[in-house]
């Protein structure tokens, strides 16, 4: 245990997971682009320098993402974008000194259709190709990992480590730019507009079969604070996939109803009868024993992470519309 006040540094800090952090460690630094263009390089080279606070660690969250249909309809985008603020990121901490570093990836970077009978492991992800739809995103999280590693192995003093989150939601989420938005903030953002115009049918995009597993952001954020602040080693590969069992993976569909009905719709319409391109991955299941062994934790359900959410949402973004009407 550390005693000592470490200082930390958050990228990405008022984001979905940023968020959730500082409202259990709100002494440690966060930024946002405001603070630093991470895409240009030597950026926050200089933005440490002029800081010039010694991290004991950095929590890399600041990324350029998005949805099934970001991702699909802008992959160089995603690509360039990411890789180069990794980039910029992971070489100035090892500049600085910075000997911990916690740097997030995503389920979706690893191979896709790899084996369907067993959840992939930490140790699965460079064996195969991604899933098309988000393959310029899933390299340049790849490449963040191989950063890490190639660091980790030239300087024994430090250690740079990756949280691999299935897809995460909660409060603080996209829900300004629904089309752009992943699937819970832009269902919920489409049920509020659907309540505007009482309208009883939501319509979702593709089959609804696709099946996910889902992380509350507020346990992700219980992850990433207690490997900084109780210094975990999450292996050799310095990887560590978050999410809950296998079996606790759930379709589409049945998260659209779990949202429909915090608004009192009653109807769950997929767009496609059958599968499409709409669906993305067919489903993307990860092991989380390694979690297990690091963490004695109890992950929220899905059903009251979904309806906290919505609370969230109604107060942040609707109650003011009541307030007026
Ligand atoms: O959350 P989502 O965009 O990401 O979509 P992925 C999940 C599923 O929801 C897809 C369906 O099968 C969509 O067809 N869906 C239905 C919708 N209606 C909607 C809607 O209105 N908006 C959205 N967005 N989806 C992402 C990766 O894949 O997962 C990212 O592309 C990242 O890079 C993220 O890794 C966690 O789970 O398909």
């Amino acid at each position: 245990m550390v005693s000592y006040k470490m200082k930390v540094l958050v990228t990405g800090g008022t984001g979905l997971v940023g968020n959730a952090i500082r409202t259990i460690k709100p002494e440690w630094t966060y930024i946002n682009s405001s603070h630093c263009d991470l895409s240009v390089y030597g950026s926050f080279d200089k933005f440490l320098k002029d800081l010039n606070i010694q991290f004991d660690a950095v929590i890399h969250l600041a990324a350029n993402v998005g949805g099934l249909f970001k991702n699909m309809n802008h992959k160089v985008k995603m690509f360039e974008q990411n890789l180069l603020m990794n980039m910029n990121v992971v070489e100035a901490c090892r500049r600085h000194n910075i000997p911990r570093m916690i740097c997030c990836l995503s389920t979706c970077v690893f191979p896709d259709g790899l084996d369907s009978d067993n959840p992939m492991t930490e140790s699965d992800l460079h064996k195969g190709e991604p899933h098309d739809s988000n393959f310029g995103y899933a390299y340049a999280k790849r490449i963040l990992d191989v950063h890490c590693r190639l660091i980790n192995e030239s300087d024994p003093t430090k250690r740079y480590q990756s949280i691999i989150p299935c897809n995460i939601y909660g409060p603080h989420d996209n829900f300004q730019d629904p089309e752009n938005a992943h699937v819970v903030p832009a269902l919920i953002t489409k049920c509020a507009a659907l309540k505007e115009l009482d309208c009883n049918t939501l319509n979702i995009k593709g089959s609804g079969n696709p099946m996910r597993q889902f992380i509350y952001s507020a346990d992700l954020a219980h992850i990433i604070v207690d490997t900084v602040v109780n210094d975990l080693d999450f292996g050799p590969d310095a990887r560590l996939i978050c999410a809950p069992e296998p079996h606790v993976e759930y379709s589409i569909k049945h998260v659209a109803g779990l949202i429909a009905k915090q608004f009192d719709i009653d109807n769950v319409v997929p767009e496609n009868n059958t599968e499409s391109i709409n669906d993305g991955q067919k489903s993307k299941t990860c092991s989380n024993a390694r979690l297990h062994e690091l963490f004695d934790i109890t992950l929220t359900s899905l059903e009251d992470g979904i309806e906290t959410t919505c609370n969230w949402y109604k107060v942040a973004y609707l109650y003011s519309k009541f307030q007026r009407s």
